[in-house]
């Protein structure tokens, strides 16, 4: 399996109940390396940008405002096979439906303010990466 680079978010609701820590823990202790990272107060047009792929569905509007409520953690993971591992460590998008032991699962408050983002592919990958880091910006 190849090294990998995902693209990952810490969310407004982790920021504000201190939760990064809690969380990267779990992308460390899975093997996965944080070879970037910064810390964030998105605009409303940046949020709206990130987010443009999802601009049709009903959610949108809410998903923008509560991305900018507070800070994020945007970050690069590193590992093999990191976009399909950051997924699984993350869990489902409704906690509800998410897997015992996954960071929604634990720690998010509900489908919305659901404490992580992920890219789902490697070609997202490297445009949400793209998005947020240059390359001299990562340091693997
Ligand atoms: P993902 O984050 O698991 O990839 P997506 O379907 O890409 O899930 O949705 C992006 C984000 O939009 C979710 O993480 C969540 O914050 C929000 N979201 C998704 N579905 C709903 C919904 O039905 N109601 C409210 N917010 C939603
Ligand atoms: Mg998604």
């Amino acid at each position: 399996m190849a090294v990998e680079r995902t693209l990952s978010i810490l969310k407004p609701d982790a920021t504000r109940r201190n939760l990064t820590g809690k969380i990267n823990a779990k992308f460390e202790e899975a093997g996965l390396r944080i070879v970037a990272q910064k810390r964030l107060h998105l605009s409303e047009a940046q949020a709206g940008a990130f987010y443009a792929v999802h601009k049709e569905r009903p959610f949108y509007k809410d998903l923008v405002a509560f991305m900018t409520s507070g800070p994020v953690v945007a970050q690069v993971l590193e590992g093999e096979n990191a976009v399909a591992k950051n997924r699984e460590i993350m869990g489902a998008t409704n906690p509800a439906n998410a897997a015992p032991g996954t960071i929604r699962k634990e720690f998010a408050e509900s489908i919305e303010a659901n404490s992580v983002h992920g890219s789902d592919s490697a070609e997202n990958a490297a445009t949400e990466v793209a998005f947020f880091f240059s390359g001299i910006e990562i340091v693997g």
